[in-house]
């Protein structure tokens, strides 16, 4: 038993140099995000505490620059009985991803990508997500929301043979923060390869009349939310010698990404982070701010937070909330955010915040 742990521990470091000074790369600087966010630049800090060399993106087929804020909003149309109808298309195809420098895990991932894609709808909504298997083995899709049995994304409900294909209907309901995942088994095998991302229902203010403006402060494409800051964390880990621990962690699957590419955000405009707890294997992940406090919505389920002033917060597994924060008070700088694991931590999970 000792000998495998000291086995692990030492896999684990392998990759890893500890203080090493590193000749990062001038990745992509001032590269803009997409509307409502900052822009990501190359580190000029921390250089000790992050992996060497750089992951290639583009051999990856995604950045998670982007990852933080390309919602996918589907098709919206409008059905004969007269309900809003949102569609996703959504195919399993297996794929190798770079999760740090020269690690390359064998993944199964949503559209190709690991967090698949951030499916973004409105409450009350109707909402169809055609999905293709074009993968190696039978997958499907489990959606954490309400739905029918048939819908449920489980054997004999929407389990996809390699080749077929499934359309999951259900309302967008309730409005908050949630996931999807693959529900073949064995479940953990299938989940920790790659196949979930995040669900965001945003609320519909004319249903919360009491908190409309909270609610419209949710809703994507209006005024109120567009002075937010918002981008999608999924926390994750990889296996990478398949013998049910992590070597590698995350957020947004890219160990140290936003470390050596920090998230550039404003003091003038709130954050909004969609944090989702998908890591395989460890029975919690978490969320902890350098130098500031946030509040919290578990489940995003509510307009009013269900934990005030906060600096860390944990998540099981499938758990997830929203975090709400402010720099306005504070001078311009690097903020680091990680796990408060500290081996999590090391081993990929700390990113930093170039707050401006
Ligand atoms: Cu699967």
């Amino acid at each position: 038993m000792l000998s495998r742990l000291l086995q692990t521990v030492s896999n684990r470091r392998a990759f890893l140099g500890a203080s090493a000074a590193l000749p990062l790369a001038p990745l992509v600087a001032g590269t803009a995000l997409a509307q409502s966010s900052g822009s990501v630049h190359s580190a000029t800090h921390f250089d000790g505490m992050t992996s060497i060399g750089n992951v290639d993106h583009d051999r990856n087929g995604f950045d998670p620059n982007a990852i933080l804020t390309d919602w996918d909003t589907g098709t919206l149309s409008i059905d004969a009985q007269g309900r809003r109808v949102r569609s996703f298309d959504i195919t399993a195809v297996d794929i190798e991803i770079e999760i740090a420098p020269g690690i390359f895990f064998p993944a199964w991932a949503y559209n190709g990508r690991v967090p698949g894609p951030t499916l973004r709808a409105t409450e009350g909504e109707w909402l169809k997500v055609n999905f293709t298997n074009a993968g190696s083995h039978t997958h499907s899709i489990h959606f954490h929301g309400i739905h029918s049995a048939r819908m449920d994304g489980v054997a004999g409900a929407g389990l996809v043979a390699p080749g077929d294909s499934f359309t999951y209907e259900m309302p967008a309901m309730p409005f908050g923060c949630h996931l999807y995942h693959c529900h073949a088994t064995p479940l953990k095998r299938h989940i920790h390869k790659g196949l979930y991302g995040g669900f965001i229902i945003d609320p519909d203010p004319e249903r919360h009349p009491e908190e409309a403006e909270a609610a419209r402060g949710r809703l994507l494409g209006t005024p109120e939310n567009a002075r937010w800051q918002e981008m999608v964390m999924v926390m994750n880990g990889f296996d990478t010698n398949f013998d049910d621990e992590n070597e590698v962690y995350a957020v947004n699957s890219i160990a140290h990404e936003y470390i050596k590419r920090p998230i550039t955000v404003s003091r003038d405009r709130p954050i909004r982070i969609y944090l989702m707890n998908l890591t395989e294997f460890d029975p919690i992940n978490s969320f902890h701010i350098h130098g500031n406090f946030f509040d919290y919505y578990d489940h995003g389920t509510t307009l009013t937070p269900t934990l005030k002033t906060v600096d860390t917060i944990m998540q099981c597994q499938g758990q997830r909330g929203i975090i709400e924060m402010s720099f306005a008070d504070h001078e311009p700088g690097q903020y680091m955010f990680h796990a408060h694991q500290s081996e999590f931590a090391e081993l990929g999970w700390m990113s930093v915040f170039e707050v401006v």
